[in-house]
């Protein structure tokens, strides 16, 4: 009998031990965010749950649609974001909350206040829902500036500012990835405990990698000369490399959770460029570029923009867009060499 893989089965890490543990190494902590994260788990739960019931529960199709009851079906976005803002505010410990679902950020009532400011994507990758293709919820969170009245300011910050970022993708299982700043650890849900426990501890990226995943379908649209020629170069580059090594496999799932996830395990990079249609890029910086970028960056990879790293970019509106261009630290390297070059072109 092998008594030390039991005794490791049985001392289970929970994201609540994870997160108490790194608490205990500040004295001076009130355990805001334990409690502050314990209902971002509470909500990553409940959307898990829903999107595995989703086809059963007719959870599937556009908000408005009434299901067989006569009910008025809630689409699974939608849902999700009023799980995740109700969970929110009742911490107590929130005071501005910015989804992806919302247009206007919400401020929470003082009564409910904390100090926190979290930026999520209630359910990204929504065009995946239908086909029951891996999708998940992203977020980044942000200490308040000052005790004043809390204003857009507080989340117009820089996505280095921010003291956490994670993501929970519900797929063949569903896995938490968070950092708090100290590397990425990764939890998956054990559903017949209902608890997330420590199952890739301390997710380090590789260097280099073999993939590359980005829409290039849009490759007519890609805009300006400089990302246009810096980008097509790179994709040739990966399918036909010129110094001996092997081609690059293309892996795109067009879930950004999804395809982040799979490029901070195996290595390589992620792409979504800005095009003709998009001429900012179409990700998000606030709750899909910077909590990515944050987790990329703590993984010992890269996020660049096509400009700039992406954790220094400053936003000026809630919902604004970015290209972005992250995972492994050699595979960033390269096209920010592209970059520059076909920049000095112009
Ligand atoms: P979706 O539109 O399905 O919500 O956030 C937007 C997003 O998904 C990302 O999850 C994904 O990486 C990207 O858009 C896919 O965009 P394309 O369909 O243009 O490739």
């Amino acid at each position: 009998m092998d008594h030390a893989a039991d005794a490791h089965r049985t001392d289970l890490m929970t994201i609540t031990r994870y997160v108490l543990n790194e608490q205990s190494k500040y004295p001076e902590s009130r355990g805001d965010f334990t409690i502050l994260l314990n209902h971002i788990v509470l909500g990553c739960k409940f959307v898990c749950s829903a999107v595995n019931k989703a086809g059963l529960a007719k959870l599937i199709g556009l908000a408005g649609e009434t299901n067989v009851q006569g009910e008025e079906q809630k689409k699974l976005d939608v849902l999700s974001n009023e799980v995740f803002i109700k969970s929110l505010v009742s911490s107590g410990r929130t005071c501005i909350l910015v989804s992806e679902e919302d247009e206007e950020a919400t401020f929470v009532e003082p009564s409910k206040r904390g100090k926190y400011c979290v930026v999520f994507d209630p359910l990204d990758g929504s065009s995946n829902i239908d086909c029951a293709v891996s999708i998940g919820t992203i977020f980044g969170i942000y200490m308040v500036k000052d005790s004043h009245e809390p204003t857009l300011d507080d989340v117009l910050q820089p996505g280095k500012h921010m003291l956490a970022a994670g993501y929970c993708m519900y797929g063949s299982s569903c896995t938490l990835v968070l950092s708090t700043g100290e590397g990425v650890h990764g939890f998956t849900l054990d559903p017949s405990l209902g608890e997330f426990i420590l199952t890739h501890p301390d997710i380090k990226i590789p260097k280099k990698g073999k993939i590359y995943s980005v829409n290039e379908g849009n490759a007519k649209n890609w805009d300006g000369p400089t990302a246009k020629y810096a980008l097509i170069k790179y994709v040739e580059k990966c399918k036909f490399p010129k110094d001996g090594s092997s081609s690059k496999s293309l892996r795109y799932i067009g879930s950004m959770v999804a395809d982040v996830h799979r490029t901070l395990l195996y290595g390589g990079i992620f792409l979504y460029p800005a095009d003709k249609k998009s001429p900012n890029g179409k990700l998000r910086v606030l709750y899909e570029v910077f909590p990515m970028s944050f987790l990329t960056e703590q993984a010992g990879g890269q996020a660049f923009t096509g400009k700039q790293r992406a954790l220094d970019l400053v936003p000026t509106k809630i919902h604004e867009r970015s290209p972005i261009f992250l995972g492994s630290y050699d595979d960033v390297e390269e096209i920010k060499a592209l970059y520059a070059a076909e920049g000095k072109k112009e």
